[in-house]
């Protein structure tokens, strides 16, 4: 059986890679002036040699295609059609691109040498074809494993404007631009197999009743049940228990230790009967560094609003809090204009507590934040409010990974469903950032592989 997700196709033209374990061939999908056919004058930068942007383009897609199939072995080549394309943006945000296996296949019988696949699960092409070792996708029309396409508007008015790609392939882009060669290998990471697949991650429907190869490793840690093993109700329900999501892989869970920094906490040194509880670092703002930071913590009303707790006006006695941590409540206002607050009135640091069940990631931009800050529970932010003032010390737990729970990292699963971002990301939780998250950083190296990165650890999860 076969399913398909979407494809549109104008011209193809192959560019093959040099000879590599798994031959990995990006196809211009691109109409005449656009994308990789862009004539604009360029100079070389950055490692590119390209004279023009579409060579460019192409350079760091065939530096994609050259690094992912470095790593993986196929005797089938994978075949990625490519575009650039509008997609979704706003003047501050936007979609940088989108890419998924063009095919799922399943009940593929092997050829000679080839392994079986699980019965009735669905596998993306490119991972069915190396395991079966078949030329499995039999439309002559549309013979690609993986589609991808990339925002042609980036740095446009109305569309992160300012920004734009940045061609060179050493992640050295400026700070005002895209690393086009992260982009290009997380979504081709998404097409290899990085996906929960046409499993649907918000209503967790099947498609034609079938599981998807990764519903075996998706563990929900408060049910302790895999997605394989669930109803539709409970794939829905658990694609929305933000921080307790996991991949429950062996191979993936292996090289935890190794990829991954020490976690966060917020340990209680007076009074030391409330102990310690996970905190995670705050996108924005200053790292904690090795040694974190000790003070006191305090609780104090601030100017008022819906709730005097959540840190969303101005503190009104900035003498409680200068050379103190702050503890406030989600809710009401963004967490940069929480921390903010805080930080203008003398604080060293800045603790907000989820107003909901479940751990509490803080995002956001504010380059002018320059405090640490982290989230923790409802349940212990009640606890240390009762406590306040109390000495705490906010920094790492040798005892755990970044973003994992049983030493499996987390898959991002947010309380509000993120079309396409939920589900088929790790959580931003894992520090330091790795390529898979839903949203790009500008930390990220060229290696899909620990010690840099879990990803390719979780396609060979998958079977690659
Ligand atoms: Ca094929
Ligand atoms: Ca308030
Ligand atoms: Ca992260
Ligand atoms: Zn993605």
């Amino acid at each position: 059986m076969f399913a398909r997700l979407a494809a549109a196709l104008l011209v193809a033209l192959l560019l093959p890679t040099p000879s590599l374990a798994a031959e990995i061939i990006v196809v211009n999908g691109d109409p005449p002036g656009v994308g990789f056919n862009d004539p604009t004058p360029a100079t070389p930068l950055g490692g590119n040699p390209g004279t023009t942007v579409g060579e460019q383009a192409l350079y760091v897609f065939q530096t994609a295609a050259r690094i992912w199939g470095h790593r993986l072995v196929s005797k089938q080549p994978i075949l990625v059609i490519s575009f650039f394309t509008p997609l979704t943006c706003t003047a501050t945000g936007a979609v940088l691109g989108a890419a998924g296996a063009n095919w799922y296949f399943s009940n593929v019988e092997p050829a000679a040498g080839g392994q079986a696949l699980a019965p009735d699960t669905w596998y993306p092409a490119a991972l069915a074809e190396k395991l079966t070792r078949q030329d499995i996708v039999a439309d002559p029309n549309d013979p690609f494993e993986i589609f991808s396409l990339f925002n042609s508007r980036l740095g446009q008015p109305g569309c992160l404007t300012g920004s734009g790609w940045y061609y060179g392939v050493d992640n050295n882009e400026p700070s005002n631009r895209i690393d086009l060669l992260a982009v290009v290998l997380h979504e081709f990471g998404h097409g290899l197999g990085f996906s929960v697949g046409p499993t649907n991650s918000s209503t967790g429907v099947r498609a034609a009743g079938f599981a998807s190869i990764w519903e075996g490793q998706m563990l929900d840690t408060t049910t302790g049940k895999r997605w394989i093993e669930m109803s539709d109700a409970e794939r829905a329900a658990s694609a929305r228990n933000n921080q307790n999501l996991v991949w429950a892989g062996q191979k993936a869970s292996n090289v935890v230790p190794s990829t991954l920094a020490f976690g966060t906490q917020v340990n209680v040194l007076d009074p030391s009967s409330l102990g310690s509880a996970e905190a995670i670092p705050a996108s924005f703002g200053a790292p904690l560094g090795p040694r974190g930071v000790r003070a006191t913590l305090v609780a104090p009303d601030d100017g008022g609003g819906a709730s005097p707790r959540d840190g969303c006006e101005a503190f009104p006695q900035p003498g409680l809090i200068a050379g103190n941590i702050v503890l406030m409540d989600r809710g009401t206002c963004t967490f940069v204009i929480k921390v903010k607050n805080a930080q203008d009135a003398g604080a060293v640091a800045a603790v907000v507590a989820n107003n909901t069940a479940g751990p509490l990631g803080l995002a956001g931009v504010d380059p002018s934040i320059v405090i640490p800050a982290v989230g923790i529970t409802q349940a212990f932010g009640v606890a240390l409010r009762a406590a306040a003032p109390a000495y705490v010390h906010v920094g790492r737990n040798v005892n755990v990974r970044a973003g994992t729970v049983f030493n499996f990292p987390r898959l991002y699963a947010p309380s509000t469903f993120a079309q396409g971002s939920s589900v088929s990301h790790w959580d931003t939780s894992t520090t330091p950032n790795m390529l898979m998250e839903p949203s790009i950083n500008p930390d990220l190296t060229r290696s899909v592989k620990n010690p840099d990165d879990l990803t390719w650890s979780l396609l060979r999860d998958i079977g690659w």
